[in-house]
């Protein structure tokens, strides 16, 4: 691992290191909306981040071949998009009562998949699932969520691009909070480019084990979004690490570690933490 784009300190050092931010101004408040696109890339580049993991709304508003010249520029990567903007913003959810309001969740991804196979990034399935809403019970509501990611899959096997589904935290949804319920729907779509991420953050909340839930997602763990117990960036909680390493290297992950991390005390000082803390971590416990 580590790829030839990172710069000479992650050179061989451990798995790919991205940061999330945001296309748009949002309410999610672990992805910063991105106010001078080409700064902040130009310094994530200088920081070492061998990508960028963009939050997307509505993939409408992204101007591809702007973004397309930026990363070259930068020799970054897009290794996943979020979605979950659309539920948070706009209410788009694969669970809704309203069959109306479930299609266009599901338009919406569409679009999602259409924008990730640009870059070959996977497509997240976060907040966008919804929670349980008055009048449907769980069983109606993961089989609705089963059918739409059948069939998300079946599109983004034509790119192809891969579907991640994120167990979130009880504060964020009551559907899919651990990485055993995650892994039991995505038996039940029985796709194999469909996977789990593992949010360190929501993992820390809901898991007995963090160090478990990785080693009995295991080949079915497509992404990792690192965050602290608090959220803040790596470092900056109480979160041990390094077991969280030693259990994804065991588990022979292959994928990303993308900061979905406050942007606190600022960006700029979160941006830096985790290359920071990757540059330390990473270098004791190399993949
Ligand atoms: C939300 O808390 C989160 O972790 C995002 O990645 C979900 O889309
Ligand atoms: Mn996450």
């Amino acid at each position: 691992m580590g790829g030839s784009t990172l710069t000479p300190g992650f050179e061989g050092m451990g798995w790919p290191l991205a940061f999330v931010l945001s296309w748009q101004p949002t309410r999610f408040e672990a992805a910063a909306a991105v106010h001078d696109l080409e700064r902040t890339l130009e310094r994530l580049r200088a920081l070492g981040y061998a990508g960028v993991e963009l939050a997307v709304r509505d993939p409408a508003m992204v101007p591809v071949p702007r973004l397309r010249s930026l990363l070259e520029r930068y020799a970054l990567r897009i290794p996943a998009i979020g979605t979950g903007q659309a539920w948070v913003e706009e209410g788009l959810s694969l669970t809704h009562p309203d069959a109306v309001v479930r299609r266009a969740a599901l338009a919406r991804l569409e679009a999602h998949l259409e924008l990730a196979a640009e870059w070959g990034s996977l497509v997240i399935i976060g907040l966008i699932r919804g929670r349980l809403m008055a009048g449907v019970d769980r069983g109606r509501a993961l089989a609705w969520l089963g059918e739409a990611i059948a069939h998300l899959a079946d599109r983004a096997a034509a790119y192809p691009v891969r579907l991640a589904l994120e167990p979130l935290n009880r504060y964020e949804t009551d559907l899919l909070n651990t990485v055993e319920e995650t892994l039991a729907l995505i038996e039940r779509v029985g796709r194999s480019h469909v996977g789990v991420l593992l949010d360190t953050f929501h993992a820390n909340i809901e898991e007995a084990s963090l160090e478990k839930a990785i080693a009995r997602a295991g080949d079915r763990l497509f992404h990792v979004h690192i965050a602290d117990s608090n959220r803040w960036a790596p470092g900056w909680g109480h979160l041990d690490f390094e077991s969280v390493l030693k259990a994804l290297r065991e588990a022979g992950y292959g994928g990303w570690l993308s900061a979905e991390v406050l942007p606190q005390p600022s960006l700029e000082e979160a941006m830096a933490q985790v290359a920071r803390w990757a540059r330390i971590a990473l270098n004791r416990s190399p993949v």
